[in-house]
């Protein structure tokens, strides 16, 4: 394949080397597959409806004549006469549902260990974070000591620990009320969820009936089946991936800036090479401590490995890359890529993400896939399950499992020299001590070096790789213009990967990317301009984040009143569908590229890109080309500054204290 059509598919030049690789050794991979089968024209605008067995009704927009607008005169309707766009929302709200499933299926999942954690049933876990674990206990209603005045005596971690779990688990079965963490909003956006009747219940409720109501001849109100998913997304959201954030850090830590290392580059020929693949951190946290383990190095060492080398790969790889500096061998497209390395040993999976082609791939080489989760089983992988009572134990044969394999490498092993050093873990704690104001302890001086016009706005960047586009160019011409125009980036899940590959989260990027603004703040105070906020669970320290900014002061009342937007450029999960929905209601103004799946319904899609905003304050866009993606988003954040009255503020810069009284008078009045 000539270097030309390499670049067309990745930007990555470690992917481009493993390219050339497979195709010199005969491997197909998925930018071979998306070459010769085209997506489906119908099913890529929302416009098929196979929800029950007198379709697949079509219903694609008629072809329209040149300087034609509008939605066509004949209504387009199935057997059922179900219309276009209850047919496009309803997968519309399927994605939703799959979206928050997955997310709060993981969520249980550690909900569950921190239960038996917490009474002491779980082999080599603990409760890490103590002072995050009092405070999301606060949140919860959990007391964190007993007595009162003088006499009071702080508890027990466990015995907060079975307390906060028991009401954490009960929120998934939940059958009314409000979920816990819609407190945590701003008391403005509660109201206007309240006033819309989209507060969750709870968990699963919200899950069960949006599929309930996209069943054959249900909800048949787009705006109603619109309703439903944005209660349901707002459970992912605020409470599904919330949780497994808050559970993650009081059991591993909450993340705190640590240096890693991140591309194929990570992989070493001379060690034995374990990739942990997928989304939940509780298997990885474990595996991080058995391949330290003095016997298995010795073992490894017996087969002629100079040592053990974890690296992560997908959410899996945020987890532990931003509690441990454990590398990143790369984002979702990079899953084959590192198995054609002929130098993976082991690629460990658990849920989410994982392509079945794997197996396929890893058949020309040695690598054994290893699945862990009962949930997410592969025909032809070893299956080692995952279990919390003796993670350790499971860990370790894991490891030496691959130990075992690290002789068998076959086919000419071939690593690139490709990687990146990046500092990560940048939690939404972290960036509070970081950028708040040491008097006021919040995030006052963002707030005050966006005031001033420093900072121009806030973006958050997120999402995967999406092999119908060049893999992380998207990504980084979109972030590369953000930056330029003083644009602060927070990012998750592969869009964060994609920033570290190519240099964009050190302290140094500062001084090269970004605008003289937003370079002063950052080397001031010594962060990298791409913020890198963890997994895509980790969605929810965004949305904490933009509730600390709207606390903090003088940027409005409400998270929809922040210069602001997020962007997934090159989305691909029905995953990234339920976190847009959750930022649109949370009141974000949200860009999709690659497609949009509501094309299919100008109805639908209107309502989604203009209607939502005056119920929401945020709203939904599509754009493929990323540099007009970066425009639109700008000219959002001017606007909110307009809104806010600091548009001025840009050309002054800086405001002293007696201005700044001022300006959050005015903002406290308008509200
Ligand atoms: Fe998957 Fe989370 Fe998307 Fe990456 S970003 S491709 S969902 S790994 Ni979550």
């Amino acid at each position: 394949m000539p270097d030309v059509e390499l670049e067309k598919l990745s930007m990555d030049v470690a992917a481009q080397q493993m390219l050339k690789k497979a195709q010199a050794e005969g491997v197909e991979t998925i930018f071979d597959r998306a070459k010769t089968m085209k997506p489906c024209p119908i099913g890529i605008e929302g416009a098929c409806c196979r929800i029950c067995a007198q379709g697949p009704c079509r219903v694609p927009p008629p072809k329209k004549k040149e300087g034609e607008t509008g939605e066509e005169k004949k209504q387009r309707m199935g057997l059922c006469g179900a219309t276009a766009e209850t047919i496009v929302a309803r997968n519309f709200a399927r994605m939703v549902a799959a979206g928050t499933a997955s997310h709060s299926d993981h969520s249980r999942g550690v909900a569950k260990l921190f239960k038996e954690i917490a009474h002491g049933r779980a082999q080599g876990y603990e409760v890490k974070d103590v002072a995050k674990l009092k405070r999301v206990a606060k949140d919860w209603g959990v007391a964190i000591s007993l007595g009162e005045g003088e006499e009071a005596k702080g508890r027990d971690k466990y015995e907060i620990a079975k307390e906060l779990a028991d009401k954490i688990l009960a929120e998934f079965g939940q059958q009314e009320g409000e979920i816990n963490c819609v407190k945590r909003a701003p008391l403005k956006r509660q109201e206007i969820w309240r006033k819309n009747g989209v507060v969750p219940r709870g968990i699963d409720i919200e899950v069960v009936e949006l599929m309930h109501r996209t069943h054959m001849g249900v909800d048949q109100d787009y705006h109603n089946l619109m309703k439903q998913s944005t209660r349901c997304a707002l459970a992912d959201g605020w409470a599904g991936s919330m949780i497994s954030t808050d559970l993650q850090d009081i059991l591993f830590g909450c993340p705190v800036p640590i240096a890693g290392e991140i591309n194929l580059g990570v992989l070493k020929e001379d060690h034995v090479n374990v990739v942990m693949h997928g989304h939940e951190p509780l298997l990885p946290e474990m595996l991080y401590v058995a391949a330290q383990d003095p016997e298995l190095i010795r073992y490894a060492q017996n087969k002629g490995a100079k040592g053990i080398q974890l690296a992560g790969m997908c959410c899996s790889a945020n987890e532990v890359l931003m509690r441990h500096g454990v590398p990143v061998a790369g984002n979702y497209l990079h899953q084959e890529l590192a198995v054609i390395t002929g130098a993976v040993d082991a690629l460990v999976v658990d849920v989410q993400c994982e392509m079945q082609a794997l197996e396929n791939v890893a058949k020309c080489y040695h690598t054994k896939i290893v699945t862990t989760d009962e949930r997410a089983r592969m025909p032809l992988a070893v299956h080692i399950p995952f279990d919390e009572h003796h993670a350790l134990d499971v860990a370790k044969k894991i490891i030496s499992l691959a130990i075992d394999n690290f002789p068998n490498r076959k086919a000419p092993v071939m690593i690139p020299s490709v990687s990146s050093p990046t500092v990560v873990g940048f939690s939404y704690e972290t960036i509070q001590y970081l950028l708040g104001g040491s008097i006021r302890g919040s995030y006052y001086t963002l707030n005050d070096n966006i005031i001033n016009g420093r900072v121009r706005g806030v973006a958050g960047v997120v999402g995967c790789n999406n092999c119908r586009t060049t893999q992380d160019s998207s990504h980084m011409t979109l972030i590369k213009e953000l930056l330029k125009n003083d644009v602060i980036v927070l990012s998750t899940g592969c869009a964060a990967m994609a920033a570290g590959k190519y240099g964009l989260m050190t302290p140094e990027a500062a001084s090269k990317y970004c605008g003289p603004g937003l370079a002063e703040v950052c080397e001031t105070v010594g962060i990298p301009p791409v913020l890198h906020m963890g997994a895509c669970v980790d969605n929810s320290r965004i949305l904490m984040a933009a509730t600390a900014c709207v606390k903090a002061g003088g940027l409005g009342s409400d998270i929809s009143d922040l210069p602001a937007a997020g962007a997934a450029p090159e989305w691909m999960s029905e995953k990234a569908i339920a976190i847009g929905q959750y930022f649109v209601a949370s009141g974000v103004y949200t860009l999709f590229g690659v497609t949009f799946p509501t094309t299919g319904s100008e109805i639908l899609t209107d309502y989604l890109f203009k209607g939502i905003e005056e119920e929401y304050g945020g709203k939904w866009d599509f754009v493929a080309d990323p540099e007009e993606m970066a425009r639109r988003m700008i000219a959002h954040i001017d606007l909110k500054r307009k809104a806010l009255g600091i548009d001025k503020a840009r050309e002054r810069v800086l405001y002293d204290m007696a201005m700044r009284r001022e300006l959050e008078a005015a903002a406290g009045e308008e509200h």
